[in-house]
């Protein structure tokens, strides 16, 4: 299966959805016209965990989106998704190849330019650069990036990037001009009072940045070109 970033990425997180599970948060992210979701959840139980992995991996199958879980190799392989997040401190990017085999894609979190360099060489499909913004999602984030340095790890990647932190509606034009595939979004979409509706917003504003009269050849160019750079598991 070939691997392309969307233009928007969303993450889950069930604690700022104020939901029970993953499977409904996915649900509504898939009636927005999500096609990517990551499932990341630092807190919940395996043995709560697990069940609802299972029926996300059967609900993205049958609508065709991909489905990535965050840190944990094993969970994405017992549940059947689609690939694994790493972090910095996850399992090393090679080790985690080694594990789920050749078929499943690998992201890895990036939050300095040497980051991307050293991931020239790695099995992986995408980086995810950032926080670009302040963001406090993550309780452990590194500092902002900001949109020169991630305009500059879109230009040195091999892999094509998805920027993250702190990306609500009025930033997605920016980290896409600035060279990111993808922009992956954590609160705006989970505290948003219909996820579904948030999410077609974020791809409409995704949409307009890539046709405005002025930009467009040039911008699509720029999307192929990315695009280009997408390797196979
Ligand atoms: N990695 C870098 S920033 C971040 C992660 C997981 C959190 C992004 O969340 P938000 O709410 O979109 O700022
Ligand atoms: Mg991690």
């Amino acid at each position: 299966m070939s691997f392309a970033l969307p233009p928007i990425y969303p993450i889950t997180d069930k604690g700022l959805a104020r939901r029970e599970d993953h499977l409904s948060i996915l649900k509504d992210l898939v009636r927005g016209g999500a096609r990517l979701v990551q499932i990341r959840d630092k807190s919940t139980p395996l043995k709560e965990l697990l069940p609802d992995l299972f029926r996300c991996v059967d609900y993205a199958s049958r609508h065709g989106v991909i489905l990535i879980v965050n840190d944990r190799c094993d969970l994405a392989l017992s549940c059947g998704a689609a690939g694994v997040h790493l972090g910095q401190d996850d399992l090393p990017p090679d080790a985690a190849r080694a594990i789920l085999g050749r078929r499943k894609f690998l992201g890895l979190s990036a939050h300095s330019l040497a980051e991307v360099r050293k991931a020239r060489n790695l099995p992986i499909q995408y980086i995810g650069f950032g926080p670009v913004y302040a963001t406090s999602t993550k309780e452990d984030a590194a500092p902002r990036v900001g949109l020169p340095r991630l305009a500059e790890a879109c230009r040195i990647s091999r892999f094509p990037v998805a920027a993250i932190g702190g990306i609500g509606l009025k930033q997605v034009g920016e980290v896409l001009r600035a060279g990111a595939c993808s922009a992956a979004v954590i609160s705006a979409l989970m505290t948003a009072p219909s996820i579904a509706r948030q999410m077609e917003r974020f791809l409409e504003k995704a949409r307009e940045t890539g046709s405005t009269s002025s930009t467009r050849d040039s911008f699509q160019e720029l999307h192929r070109a990315r695009s280009r750079k997408i390797c196979e598991p």
